[in-house]
């Protein structure tokens, strides 16, 4: 028992060694620092379980991050001289702290995020979309973060610890804020190299908590807040007639060879994760990299678009959701959807779609939920499913760093997909082909034969592109298997590029040309992406030479599926239209038409690749004349989504969406799917086939699922 008593008599030792480190305030102070980084860290564990952390540099980054924000804020009672301000004042920031911390554990339980700003003054009205308020689950281990202020206020009280009467000079008290600032500015540097851009792209809530901590990401949230309800406060509803003039002048109308050619079809939208126009009809070692999306390209039933833009910015993929559900451009800075996107009036597809033509609607996603703000932002879209990350298993090799492997996405998401009342529109985000383009050996189509180009990027990316392009024919074969095919247009799209212009070097000999004659005319036509819409039955098809981008969509498609959208704030223009304008703006404010192109202020001409050096008079002024239609309408288009002027505008038959009326939990999720299409009038796939399952149809080649 000599042990028993060595221990009792250590921590006897401890406790006093403690105590009387805690008899001076500067000790009292260094306790409460280490107390509530310790809580922080059982909380990140716990319950956040470490956010995902991936890399030696993110283990460290989690750990050390909670030290520099609560060593600044607990300074703060060092400064009070009276002892009893000083120790009750470090008591209650301590229990504010923690009251903070666990205001954070109960809402991510609920939601699987972090609380925002936003989040706090409205949770009510969140929270009437999750779970009821008391169902709210509490863990006995919660009480850990609270006994340690117990046990300070018995001490206190019971006089074990001593009010220290000496009170630290400004000074210091000075110094150690400032070291608490440097150090939250020293972890801000080494995340910014770990994640770049990390505080401009902002891209998830669940990043900045892990890179920064909660309490820096709370002071961003704030000012981000703060400065977006400056904006919105200020705005009038007067301004959406300026607005709407301006709609209405840039109207192009739509093609009558095409209107209403899908009407009434499910439409399902491919969002092809950085897939580049250069990949279509590429061959490499003499083999087509892509070439179930060539044929698709190709065939007389697609309207497929070869100068088509990207048109996104900081904001990548959600930038290029956003201009497709909506037809406005993402935002000068940042993204759309995680600065603005919890609370903004949208007037975005699923809605429209829901309201105009009673469509159903979801989106299927192999990544986290929170990633890009998506949840708040689906909701305040209209969209009835969000069938994310958290509903399959992406572990081990069923994943890559971005997500569940797209074969395995789209071949466990027919469970939903057909339960989904007909008509429905659903988008499919694919992630297995992004940055830096890795998959596991298992996955790689073993005939083809990469780039040896000197980029492994390059390499990697025509790998990726292969994987994806199977990915989509698997899932056509599907389409096809299941019957859904005749009846489903689908939209096929690049979000971006994927390879960087760092990379022309060696890209240029790939694409046939003189990397010494790489020109930045070339750098813009290289991150043109393919637009694919597929209409089975169409046959009057084919390849269109118009000048378009993302922001041209969702007229587009409206028109195809015969719902006019002049009565709604669109930028874009139909890509079929006869009297569209070929001016496609980027969000940097180049452009470029079929002519010309402006880029970082210098003009090319487009047909000869080189610089218009001595442009005529006319020239001028047409130049003047097409920059300064570019820039108005980024210019009427950022007014519109940072005044969120839409709450102003109220189109024809389109009621405001209610983002209370969602629920995207799993449980409810499977639930109202299986409500709907058990119903005896289901219009579901399912219900069409007697409620036999459509799963057992689908066939792939992924290892992860056919166990070889
Ligand atoms: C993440 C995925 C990638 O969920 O959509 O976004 P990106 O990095 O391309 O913007
Ligand atoms: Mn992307």
């Amino acid at each position: 028992m000599n042990w028993l008593k060595q221990v009792k008599q250590n921590g006897r030792n401890a406790a006093s060694w403690t105590l009387s480190k805690l008899q001076t305030r500067m000790g009292f102070f260094v306790f409460s620092v280490l107390l509530v980084w310790a809580k922080t860290l059982f909380v990140y564990g716990a319950d956040f379980r470490w956010m995902h952390v991936s890399t030696p540099l993110q283990v460290v980054l989690v750990i050390i991050n909670p030290l520099g924000f609560t060593a600044l804020v607990m300074a703060l009672p060092l400064l009070f001289k009276k002892s009893p301000l000083f120790y009750g004042a470090t008591i209650v920031l301590n229990g504010l702290m923690t009251t903070f911390l666990y205001l954070n554990v109960i809402y991510f339980r609920e939601f699987t995020d972090f609380m925002s700003v936003n989040t706090m003054l409205t949770y009510s009205s969140v929270n009437q979309g999750g779970k009821a308020a008391g169902a709210v689950s509490f863990d006995w281990l919660d009480i850990i973060l609270w006994i340690d202020l117990i046990v300070l206020i018995y001490l206190l009280f019971r006089k074990r610890i001593k009010m220290d009467r000496q009170f630290i000079p400004k000074r210091r008290v000075a110094s150690l804020m400032a070291a608490g600032f440097c150090f939250i500015m020293a972890n801000l540097g080494v995340a910014d190299i770990e994640r770049p851009q990390l505080l401009t792209r902002q891209f998830d809530r669940e990043y900045l908590v892990k890179y920064l901590g909660l309490g820096p990401f709370l002071g961003l949230d704030a000012y981000n807040t703060f400065t977006t309800s400056q904006v919105r406060k200020s705005a009038r509803p007067e301004e959406m007639n300026q607005v709407k003039k301006y709609v209405d002048d840039n109207y192009a109308g739509m093609n009558v060879d095409y209107a209403g050619k899908a009407k009434g079809k499910n439409v399902v939208v491919i969002h092809l994760e950085s897939f580049q126009q250069l990949s279509i009809d590429r061959r490499v070692n003499g083999q087509e990299v892509t070439p179930f999306l060539n044929s698709l390209y190709h065939s007389n039933d697609s309207l497929s678009f070869d100068n088509f833009f990207h048109q996104v910015g900081q904001g990548k993929t959600s930038d290029a959701e956003n201009m497709l559900e909506t037809s406005t451009f993402g935002l000068p800075q940042g993204s759309l959807f995680a600065k603005l996107g919890s609370d903004q009036t949208f007037q975005a597809m699923p809605a429209i779609l829901n309201q105009r033509a009673g469509y159903s609607s979801a989106v299927f996603h192999g990544n986290n939920g929170s990633f890009w703000n998506r949840t708040n932002v689906y909701k305040n879209m209209g969209y009835q499913n969000w069938i994310s990350g958290n509903y399959f298993n992406a572990t081990g090799k069923r994943a890559t760093a971005w997500g569940l492997k797209d074969k395995i996405l789209f071949k466990e998401s027919i469970p939903y997909l057909e339960q989904l009342p007909q008509p429905f529109y659903a988008k499919y985000l694919t992630v297995t082909n992004h940055t830096p383009f890795e998959i596991d050996k298992e996955d790689q189509d073993p005939t083809f034969q990469t780039t040896n180009s000197g980029s492994k990027y390059i390499d990697n990316y025509f790998v990726t592109n292969r994987y994806l392009d199977q990915s989509i024919q698997e899932f056509f074969n599907y389409l096809k298997k299941s019957g859904l095919y005749e009846n489903t247009a689908v939209v096929l799209y690049g979000d971006h590029y994927g390879i960087n212009n760092s990379e022309s070097a060696e890209l240029a000999p790939i694409l046939g040309k003189d990397a010494n004659n790489w020109t930045d005319l070339d750098n813009v036509n290289e991150q043109r992406t393919p637009l694919i819409i597929h209409i089975p039955g169409l046959q009057n098809g084919g390849i269109q030479h118009t000048y378009g981008g993302e922001i041209d969509v969702a007229p587009t498609l409206l028109h195809l599926l015969d719902l006019p959208s002049k009565r709604y704030i669109q930028f874009g223009q139909d890509l079929l239209s006869k009297d569209r304008d070929q001016l496609v703006v980027m969000r940097n404010k180049d452009w470029i038409t079929p002519e010309y192109a402006s880029i970082s202020g210098t003009i090319w001409n487009t047909q000869t690749n080189t610089i218009v050096e001595k442009p005529t008079k006319e020239q001028e002024e047409l130049f003047d004349k097409l920059q300064k239609k570019a820039r108005e309408k980024l210019a009427i288009s950022d007014t519109v989504n940072q005044k969120n002027l839409l709450r102003f505008y109220h189109p024809e038959d389109f009621k405001n969406v209610n983002a209370a009326n969602y629920n995207y939990e799993k449980e409810a999720t499977m639930k109202r799917l299986q409500k709907a299409s058990s119903a005896a009038n289901s219009s579901s796939l399912l219900a069409q086939k007697q409620w036999k399952s459509t799963a057992n149809l689908y066939e792939t080649n992924a290892p992860e699922e056919t166990g070889k």
